[in-house]
């Protein structure tokens, strides 16, 4: 713990100068109202201060949705997350967190021209592509997620962002574990594990769905600290260390 809060410490000290210099004239909608915007959500983060990495996909659906997965965010205020996306759509998608106000209004603009974003709280993504968006979230409040992509919000790709007052302990709580069978093909991993606070399960061996290239990260008889979660569903690892 102390560990964590010297390392955000470090991390506020060095995006401080990051953000002060990070006024970006990007020649649409009103600068300063955007301005205003970006500091209510936080301020571009430092990989070195990252205190939890969440995965987030970004997909179309055979009935012509489109989403991102979560389909929501809880954060809490101090954290800096980096926001590993994925887009495993056949379309261009982008990842944008902002106020609620300021995606409308980047919207309505991106809906007049043709625009993309290449500011730090976004990424933009080509089938099949990865990237990053690296955040420290300064502020509590409710925010929102987004794919600006002309006709996407409306075809589903939003969330909200809760941004709440006190550190999240149990959301950011790791579980010891040991890796007792990896199978790639199937996307599972059984981990010999501690207590799951969060999901209320005391310790015992189960099976759990992970991602690509989380799984490419495991190995049989490896030492982790995990935090799992119900995704879809099924218990599911979402972060690792
Ligand atoms: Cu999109």
């Amino acid at each position: 713990m102390k560990n964590l809060l010297l390392t955000t410490t470090f991390a506020m000290a060095l995006s401080v100068p990051a953000f002060a210099a990070g006024t970006h004239g990007d020649g649409h909608g009103d600068d300063k109202a955007a301005e205003q915007a970006a500091m209510m959500i936080g301020m571009p983060g430092d990989q070195a201060g990252v205190t939890r990495t969440i995965e987030v996909t970004m997909r179309e659906t055979d009935d012509g949705e489109m989403l991102f997965e979560p389909r929501s965010l809880d954060i809490a205020k101090g954290e800096t997350v980096r926001f590993d996306v994925v887009n495993k759509g056949a379309l261009e998608h982008e990842f944008v967190i902002d106020t609620m106000m300021g995606n409308a209004e980047h919207k309505k603009a991106m809906a007049e021209m043709e625009m993309e974003h290449d500011d730090p709280n976004s990424v933009r993504l080509d089938t099949g592509a990865a990237g990053e968006v690296i955040w420290t979230f300064t502020n509590a409040g409710t925010f929102e997620f987004a794919c600006l992509i002309p006709g996407h919000y409306e075809s589903g790709m939003h969330g909200p962002i809760s941004v709440g007052e006190q550190m999240a302990q149990a959301d950011v709580e790791y579980t010891t574990g040991t890796i007792k069978k990896v199978d790639a093909k199937a996307g599972k991993v059984t981990i010999i594990h501690g207590p799951l606070v969060k999901l209320d399960m005391p310790a015992m061996t189960m099976v759990f769905r992970a991602d690509a290239a989380m799984i490419d990260s495991m190995s049989e008889g490896q030492e982790i600290e995990f935090v799992a979660d119900r995704v879809e569903g099924k218990l599911t690892v979402t972060e690792i260390k």
